[in-house]
Formats: structure tokens, sequence, C-alpha cells
């Protein structure tokens, strides 16, 4: 899994880190990790301008940013589509590049951050991939902790056959608390049809005290690492 992964991301890398970008979006999980040792290898070599600065999704982006001493800015430093490119990972993918994210409890941070640039790149390996959403995976939901109940019962009139409050588990007694201080509920819904995906997206931002969901709508390429070493590109 680890050569998957290192096989998609530094050829993302690559293939997209062009030396004239000024502003780079670093998202979160263990997939990323191998973008930014590729991109710290290319700020060493001199390919990639020591102007350009990378921009967090979440304490984990961020120390990997701080780690690979590359420049850090904060998102709130850009106006618009500010950045040139964002690199992530995600959790399931399907035939249209819809991606369910949040695995990792940042899904906020990561579209603010993947709205805000020009291009969304995902890198992941081929265990991720499914014809339908949801086969694999439950949806992540940011959800304000006053509105809990009420949102476990609006996900479930929603067609959720599953609503799951994320627990600390080994680490934390009680649920996982994001870096916005929010629980995330694991929404299990049937397989979605690709077309469908941007509408449930819609239905659940909707409902009171939902922050963000977990389903990103807008990758244009994934850069898939086969087990065996190579990859593949998938194109919306
Ligand atoms: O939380 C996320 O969306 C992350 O990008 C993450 O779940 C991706 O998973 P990875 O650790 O397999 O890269």
């Amino acid at each position: 899994i680890v050569v998957a992964k290192r096989a998609a991301a530094h050829r993302a890398i690559m293939d997209h880190l062009k030396p004239e970008f000024k502003a780079v979006g670093i998202g979160s999980g263990s997939t990323v990790v191998f973008c930014v040792e590729r991109i710290k290898q290319l700020m060493e070599e001199g390919k990639i301008s020591k102007d350009t600065v990378f921009v967090p999704t979440g304490y984990q982006s961020k120390d990997l940013i701080l780690a690979a001493q590359l420049p850090l800015r904060e998102i709130n430093q850009f106006s618009g589509a500010g950045l040139d490119i964002v690199f992530d990972g995600a959790d399931e993918i399907d035939e249209d590049l819809n991606c369910i994210k949040g695995g990792g409890a940042c899904q906020f941070q990561e579209k603010l951050v993947g709205l805000s640039a020009k291009k969304f790149v995902i890198v992941a390996d081929e265990t991720k991939v499914s014809t339908k959403l949801c086969e694999k995976r439950a949806i992540p939901v940011e959800v304000m902790p006053q509105a809990l109940n009420k949102i476990i019962a609006d996900l479930k009139r929603l067609g959720a056959s599953e609503v799951i409050l994320r627990d600390g588990g080994h680490c934390k007694a009680g649920p996982v608390i994001t870096d916005n201080g929010n629980f995330i509920l694991d929404a299990r819904f049937v397989p979605l049809l690709p077309d469908s995906v941007c509408q449930l997206d819609q239905q659940i931002k909707l409902l009171t005290g939902v922050v963000e969901t977990g389903l990103f709508t807008y990758a244009k390429e994934a850069y898939i690492g086969d087990l065996d070493g190579s990859f593949r590109m998938l194109y919306d």
C-alpha cells in the first residue's frame, strides 16, 4: 500500500507542480505525506521556487508542512481561488471522481481549501476506487454538538441506514472532536449513483447544525497507485 501511495503521490507532484506556482494546498491523511516528501526534494533541488507557499487543511497537514520546512500560509491569507492547486487524499472514489473524504475528520478545511484552488487533484491507492460511493465507506458529516440528535434523525429521514457518532476509541474518551471543535457522524447510505452525489451533499448541507459533509464532487484528476507499484490516472 505504501508503494502504491508513494507512486501516485510522486507522479501527481511531478505532473502538476509547476515552478511558477505561488500557492499550493496540502490535504490530510497518509498519502499526501508522500506528496510533501516529493515537494521537499524538488525544493532542495531548486526545481520549485522558494517563494511557493503551502496551505494546510488541519493540524496534521500543518505539521507536515512545518516538518518539511516549507513556507506555511493560512487559507485566510488568500482571497477567492487564490491557490494554484491542492493535492489531497480520499477514502472512496467513484467513476465520476466523486469522493468520500473525512476519514481523518478534516473534511471542512479540506473542502474550504479545495474550493479555494484552481485545480483539485486526488492521490490514493487502488483500494479507494469503487463503482459507486458508499460501497465501502459511510459519509462523514461534521456537525455542531448541540445539533447532534436532531441531525441523526434528519440523516435517517434522508435514507441513512445507520448513523454513528465517531468515537475517540483508544485515543480519547468520548467522541472525536474536529480541529473546529465539532463532532463527526458517519452516515451509511446505499451505494450512490454518481449523478445523485451532488444532490445528497446539498440535502445534508441544508440540515441545521451540519458544518460540512465528506462528499467532494469537484476533483478533475485522480492519481491511483496500484498495489504492484504502478499507477494510473482517472479523469472526470
Ligand atoms: O480524511 C481525508 O479525507 C483524508 O484525505 C484521508 O482520509 C485520506 O486517506 P489516506 O490516509 O489513505 O490518504
